[in-house]
C-alpha cells in the first residue's frame, strides 16, 4: 500500500475505535434518547456505517448496496433527532455487524483504488477523507450525548500540561490582506472552499479562550440579569430557558460546581469555559467591553504568518498536532489550562486556538464567494443562512483529522452541549494606531 492507503487506513481504523469505544455500554444505554437534542447512541453508530457504505461502497466503489433498505432510517434529513428513537433499529448487535461488513469492502476499495483517477471522489482519496472526518465527526457528538446522559464512565483522565499565564491578555493583529479558506488542501470540504482574500483592519484577539475564572466574574456580577449585555433574542431565549450559568455548572455551598461525565467536581478555574450558548459568548463579550471575533478575524489570528504573507495549516506552521502542541482526540475529557500549549501559538501571538474548545464567532454559517456544494447539497449548502453561527478550532474531543484553520463548524445561538467556548476580540482604538 502506499503511504497516502496506509494513512487514509490508520485513520480509518482510529474513528471506528473510538466509534466503538463510545458505543460499548449496555444496549439500553444505546437504544434510549439521552436528551431530544441528541440520537440514540446506536443510531449513530450504524449511520456512519451506512454513510460509508453510500459514498465509499456504492459512489465511489461502484459495488452494489449492501442495505438500501436501512437509507432512509439513517438520512439524518429525513428523520430528525427527535424521531429517531421510535425507527426500527438496527439492534447494537446488528449495527456493529453490520458497519463491520461496510469496512471489509472499504478497505478493499480503498486496496484497489486508483488515486490519482480525477473522478472527484476518487482523486487524493477524497472520498475517504469525507468518511473517515464524518466518523470522527459523530465521535465527538457521541461524546456529547454521553456527557448529557451523565452517565459515569468514558470518563478519561489523561494527563495534560498546567497552565502558565494569567487571563485577559490580547494580542495585535495588524491590519492587511490575509487568504481565508483553501483550494488547496485536498480533504477539505465544500464549504471551506474555495480559498480567498480579505482585507482586514488591525484589531485586539485574546491570546487564550476565556477561562472559567473571568466568566465566573460575569455569572457573579449579575450579567445573566442585565439585558444590557444581551441581544434581544439572547434575552429572550435567557429568560425563557431561566439560564443562570453555562449548562452543567451547579452552585452548593457557596460555590460552583461541575457535572463532567457523571461527576461532580469543583469549576477548574483556568479551564476555558465551555458548555456556553452564542447568546452567552456574545453577552460575555459585550459585557467584558469586547466583542466576537468574525470568523476571518479568528482564521487570520490563528494562520496568518506576517513573515511570509501566506496562511500556515495550523497556528503553528504545516505539520500534524502534536501532543505540544494542541489538545486534541479526547486525551482526558476536559480542556487544558491556558497557556498550556505555548509550543501551538500562532505567528501573531494567539494560543489554544486549536483544540480545547470550539470558539463561538460573531459570523452567521454563509457561503465563501465561488463556493460550490460537493458532494451533497446537505453536507454545507442547506445550513447557509442566518439561523446557525459559526465556530473554530476543534475542542479537547475532536481528532486531529477533522480540524485545521481553514475549518468551519456550525451551530444554532442556542446550543449548549457541545464543547463550545470562546475568545474576545475588540477594534484598534485611535490612539492605539
Ligand atoms: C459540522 C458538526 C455541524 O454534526 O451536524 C455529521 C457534521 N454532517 N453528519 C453535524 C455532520 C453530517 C455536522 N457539523
Ligand atoms: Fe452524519
Amino acid at each position: 500500500m502506499s503511504g497516502v492507503k496506509a494513512r487514509i487506513a490508520a485513520e480509518l481504523v482510529a474513528g471506528r475505535g473510538r466509534s466503538l469505544r463510545y458505543t460499548d455500554v449496555d444496549d439500553e444505554t444505546l437504544l434510549r434518547q439521552h436528551s431530544p437534542l441528541m440520537s440514540p447512541l446506536v443510531w449513530d453508530l450504524a449511520h456512519v456505517g451506512n454513510y460509508e457504505e453510500q459514498w465509499v461502497l456504492r459512489r465511489a466503489g461502484g459495488l452494489a448496496a449492501l442495505r438500501p433498505d436501512i437509507d432512509a432510517m439513517y438520512d439524518a434529513f429525513a428523520h430528525p433527532r427527535a424521531e429517531r428513537p421510535a425507527l426500527p433499529l438496527l439492534p447494537p448487535a446488528e449495527a456493529r455487524r453490520y458497519i463491520a461488513g461496510v469496512r471489509d469492502r472499504t478497505l478493499d476499495v480503498l486496496d484497489h483504488m486508483d488515486l490519482s483517477d480525477p473522478h472527484p471522489l476518487r482523486a487524493d482519496g477524497y472520498v475517504f477523507g469525507l468518511v473517515l472526518q464524518h466518523e470522527q465527526q459523530h465521535a465527538e457528538t457521541m461524546l456529547a450525548t454521553l456527557q448529557l446522559s451523565r452517565l459515569p464512565g468514558l470518563v478519561r483522565d489523561g494527563a495534560l500540561p498546567s497552565g502558565r499565564a494569567r487571563g485577559h491578555d490580547q494580542v495585535l493583529v495588524p491590519a492587511g490582506p490575509c487568504e481565508i479558506g483553501t483550494s488547496a488542501s485536498a480533504w477539505a470540504y465544500d464549504n471551506e472552499r474555495p480559498a480567498h482574500q480579505v482585507d482586514l483592519p488591525a484589531f485586539w484577539i485574546d491570546r487564550f479562550p476565556v477561562t472559567n475564572e473571568a466568566y465566573e466574574e460575569f455569572v457573579e456580577h449579575g450579567g445573566y440579569d442585565d439585558p444590557r449585555w444581551w441581544t434581544v433574542d439572547g434575552w429572550r431565549w435567557r429568560c425563557a430557558r431561566r439560564v443562570a450559568a453555562p449548562l452543567f455548572w451547579i452552585k452548593d455551598g457557596g460555590r460552583w460546581w461541575r457535572l463532567r461525565f457523571g461527576r461532580h467536581e469543583p469549576v477548574p478555574p483556568r479551564e476555558p469555559v465551555q458548555h456556553v450558548s452564542w447568546y452567552e459568548a456574545d453577552a460575555y463579550a459585550r459585557w467584558a467591553g469586547r466583542r466576537l471575533p468574525t470568523e476571518a478575524e479568528w482564521e487570520k489570528a490563528c494562520a496568518f504568518d506576517p513573515r511570509t504573507g501566506q496562511a500556515l495549516r495550523y497556528p503553528w506552521g504545516d505539520g500534524d498536532p502534536g501532543p505540544r502542541q494542541a489538545n486534541l482526540g479526547h486525551r482526558a475529557s476536559r480542556p487544558a489550562p491556558a497557556g498550556a500549549f505555548p509550543a501551538g501559538a500562532s505567528p501573531c501571538g494567539a494560543e489554544q486556538m486549536i483544540g480545547d474548545v470550539w470558539e463561538w464567532t460573531a459570523s452567521w454559517f454563509a457561503p465563501y464567494p465561488g463556493f460550490t456544494g460537493f458532494p451533497y447539497r446537505e453536507y454545507s449548502e442547506v445550513f447557509f443562512g442566518r439561523t446557525h453561527r459559526v465556530l473554530r478550532g476543534g475542542s479537547w474531543a475532536t481528532h486531529p483529522a477533522a480540524v485545521r484553520a481553514t475549518f468551519r463548524n456550525w451551530d444554532l445561538p442556542v446550543r449548549r452541549q457541545i464543547f463550545a467556548g470562546f475568545r474576545c476580540a475588540r477594534d484598534v482604538t485611535r490612539d492605539e494606531l
